[in-house]
């Protein structure tokens, strides 16, 4: 043991004889009362539970607990028109009595296991239920106890959203259905012909369970335990039209299994899955005083509104995000703008997969938080549509010979069939092939990135290849692009021109790693040093369109829009950053400081990862002062912090980001933009503590990754620097380290764990 390591024992040992509780912060969101059974409380306060592929909201009221539960792949719509995700069903218990005189209401959800708690005491007997969605069973379970034998009486009761047939036969419901001729009065009617089922077993102990008209009826049982299941036919495959078997056999095998099994197995099963991943990262920012850590959730969320001052309300924000992507982006189709969440015939922007931010943001925090693999349905999921997106992309897109162009590209709205809408969003493709060639950066697969990223980012610079233009000075610009929302359709916009940078730049990196295509190698490297770059405009600006616009809005410091999509190249990019570029960072700087701190949950988090990569702990602090305040609440606006914020972001009660409506993007970015404060590695070396803000003097990550296969903890105390650890995944190699000014050079031999003091820093 060497001296620092004592030196910490004694000091753990200091605070806990001074009664200093350990600052790691409880992974529980807790409340007092139910969660309002309406639409409202649906979005604000019930809790989500999820498997990646199926999920539910659950709302925890004494007299009636209700599932509004989903499955990911429930979509309406075809390879030609939209349609929208659809919510799935409801499983409710009725517990007649109960309703009135229930006191010590306690509702949890624990965070390091996916578990959803409701105890409450009524008429003297404890009562507590469980909820889980459990990725290795596939199926959802919530048990039901209480403290004295048979007080369990009332009914369960299983409702389809889309009107299936619903049988009932001794302790199980079942729906089966298809959308086939199911179209929404908004919506173009469809081709699909999708299936789909779901079932629940009532389970007891002691009483008596017995099916009851369209009901099951639990009378005097000691304790109920039910197993949800459901399921579609829709397959990842456009050869078969993405559907495939109906779905009731598996989902009733499912069903059957899991009831088997004895509870305790089922659901340790599920918490040691669950926290093998949430489990990887820990993030201590300090410690909360205790009596604000005694608040429920919302009213601490209140309060941190008004005062700030909730370290381990925030490091609990960033587990959260990791939380929801566990719960909503496994096995199946990826995140979509309300996770796997939806309770809505019409969600807003159909709940769909949007292109020119959205879906990127939710897997921004997959790779740096240590959740690699849950980026896979993405991937999966861009390869296994392409093929309708090629027959689109052909349709519209020719070469100058009249030949289509190779590849494929996108408009801004996606569903998981192929169908895009709205209008071109044309480096959407370019921006998804950064995701295929991060998640080789950070993990070092190199089967993946000869086998699917490559391949992938080859196609996709062949459509750049194919649709770039030249301009009569010898520039190369992507033609009539958009800057996502914002200005005119137009050659060179600093959006399009950036993310293609980035796209042949990451393309020729791996076909060099590959030792691949080394013509294509040389064309694509002079392409892109062709390419119309990035430039600082009149008031120190970085340009937003290839020229300056005149104009009474656009391209001023009056323009405030939400969208600062220009800076693709400082986050998620890396075209752009304070060390290698200090004047167009300075000029990203100045765009910021223009567009001001308001926005949508998405706008905020990625702001606040802008400010992050401007090394600017204090902004981007404030940002997430922004992201975490209470909606509306405004309150801290008169506290003359946030005074030019508008109501629009924040978060909710129940902790998801308000657009409004609730959209995930914004949790999963500001935890992404978490990540980006404390550890960062776009720039060629592990940058420690690069955005460090005040409010966080003393705490310590561990478990983050950088890019180039590490794994990376930190601890700092009074804003410096203690130590950092870097345990190296891949193979052997060296690796530059940054804190501050000083970088130093470390050899990392494979799984080896170098650890690095401070002092190597003076
Ligand atoms: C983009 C944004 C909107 C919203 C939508 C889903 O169009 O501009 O704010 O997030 O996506």
């Amino acid at each position: 043991m060497n001296v620092k390591s004592i030196h910490r024992i004694v000091l753990l040992a200091g605070l806990l004889a001074a009664g200093v509780a350990c600052a790691a912060p409880e992974l529980v969101l807790r409340y007092d009362r139910p969660a309002q059974d309406n639409d409202q409380g649906w979005e604000k306060e019930a809790l989500p539970i999820g498997n990646g592929r199926i999920g539910a909201m659950v709302f925890g009221q004494p007299g009636r607990e209700h599932l509004q539960f989903n499955d990911i792949t429930l979509w309406t719509g075809d390879d030609k028109t939209m349609g929208a995700f659809q919510p799935f069903g409801d499983l409710a218990v009725e517990l007649p009595g109960h309703e009135r005189g229930a006191t010590d209401y306690r509702r949890t959800l624990d965070l390091a296991r996916g578990v959803h708690t409701v105890t409450y005491v009524h008429k003297g007997v404890t009562y507590k239920r469980e909820a889980w969605a459990s990725y290795p069973a596939q199926v959802i379970v919530l048990r039901l106890s209480a403290s004295r034998p048979g007080q369990y009486s009332g009914s369960v009761a299983l409702t389809d959203r889309h009107g299936a047939h619903l049988a009932v036969a001794n302790n199980r419901i079942h729906a089966a259905g298809t959308l086939a001729g199911f179209v929404l009065p908004d919506q173009a009617p469809s081709s699909n012909v999708m299936t789909y089922a779901s079932q629940v077993q009532v389970l007891n102990e002691g009483g008596k369970v017995v099916a009851d008209g369209k009901r099951i009826k639990v009378e005097g049982a000691d304790s109920i335990t039910l197993v949800l299941g459901a399921g579609t036919s829709f397959v990842m495959d456009a050869a078969r039209r993405f559907n495939g078997e109906h779905p009731l056999a598996r989902v009733t095998e499912q069903v059957n299994r899991a009831a088997a099994r004895p509870l305790a197995e089922l659901r340790t099963e599920h918490e040691k899955d669950f926290a093998s991943l949430v489990g990887r990262v820990d993030l201590d920012l300090g410690a909360t005083p205790a009596a604000r850590r005694a608040l429920p959730t919302d009213a601490r969320l209140l309060a941190y509104t008004k005062q700030g001052g909730d370290p381990e309300l925030e490091a609990q924000y960033f587990q959260y995000g990791r939380y929801l992507l566990v719960s909503s982006s496994r096995g199946s189709l990826p995140a979509n703008l309300q996770g796997l969440w939806n309770n809505s015939y019409s969600p807003p922007w159909n709940s769909d997969y949007h292109t020119n931010i959205n879906i990127q943001m939710n897997y921004w925090p997959a790779e740096v938080t240590n959740l690699s693999e849950l980026a896979v349905p993405f991937f999966d999921f861009v390869n296994g549509v392409a093929p309708v997106w090629r027959r689109d992309t052909a349709l519209e897109f020719k070469r100058k010979d009249g030949k289509p162009v190779r590849g494929w590209t996108l408009r801004t709205e996606s569903n998981p069939f192929g169908a895009m809408g709205y209008l071109w969003n044309k480096t959407g493709n370019a921006w998804y092939a950064q995701h295929f060639w991060e998640h080789y950066a950070f993990t070092r697969d190199e089967r993946f990135l000869r086998e699917v990223a490559y391949p992938m980012m080859k196609e996709t610079s062949a459509f750049w290849q194919d649709y770039l233009k030249e301009l009569p000075d010898g520039r190369l610009v992507a033609p009539q692009g958009w800057s996502p929302e914002h200005g005119p359709v137009e050659d060179g916009v600093a959006y399009d021109q950036q993310i293609v940078w980035d796209l042949f730049n990451n393309t020729v990196e791996a076909a060099g790693i590959l030792k691949v295509d080394p013509e294509l190698r040389a064309t694509l490297t002079r392409m892109r040093d062709r390419l119309a770059g990035p430039r600082i405009g009149s008031w120190g600006q970085l340009l937003e369109w290839l020229e300056e616009k005149k104009d009474p809005v656009l391209d001023t410091p009056q323009d405030t829009h939400r969208h600062v999509s220009h800076l693709f190249a400082l986050f998620p990019g890396r075209q752009i950053g304070p060390v290698q570029t200090p004047e167009l960072a300075r000029a990203a700087r100045r765009t910021l400081e223009a567009r001001g701190d308001a926005g949508t949950g998405w706008s905020m988090a990625w702001k606040m990862a802008f400010w992050a990569r401007l090394h600017d702990g204090e902004r981007a602090y404030r940002m997430l002062r922004g992201v975490l305040a209470a909606p509306g609440a405004r309150a801290s606006e008169q506290a003359g912090i946030f005074s030019e914020h508008n109501n629009a972001g924040g978060t909710y009660p129940n902790m998801l980001d308000a657009h409004p409506p609730f959209q995930i993007d914004g949790n999963f970015g500001a935890t992404a933009a978490i990540a980006e404060m404390l550890l960062q590695s776009q720039a060629g070396e592990i940058h420690l503590l690069p955005a460090l803000p005040k409010s966080w003097p003393t705490g310590s990550v561990k478990g983050l990754r950088a890019r180039g296969g590490y794994v990376v903890d930190i601890a700092w105390r009074d804003g410096q620097l203690v130590d950092a650890s870097v345990r190296g995944l891949s193979g052997a190699g060296r690796v530059k380290v940054r804190y501050g000014a000083k970088v130093i050079d470390v050899a990392i031999q494979q799984g080896q764990n170098r650890s690095i003091g401070a002092a190597q820093f003076q």
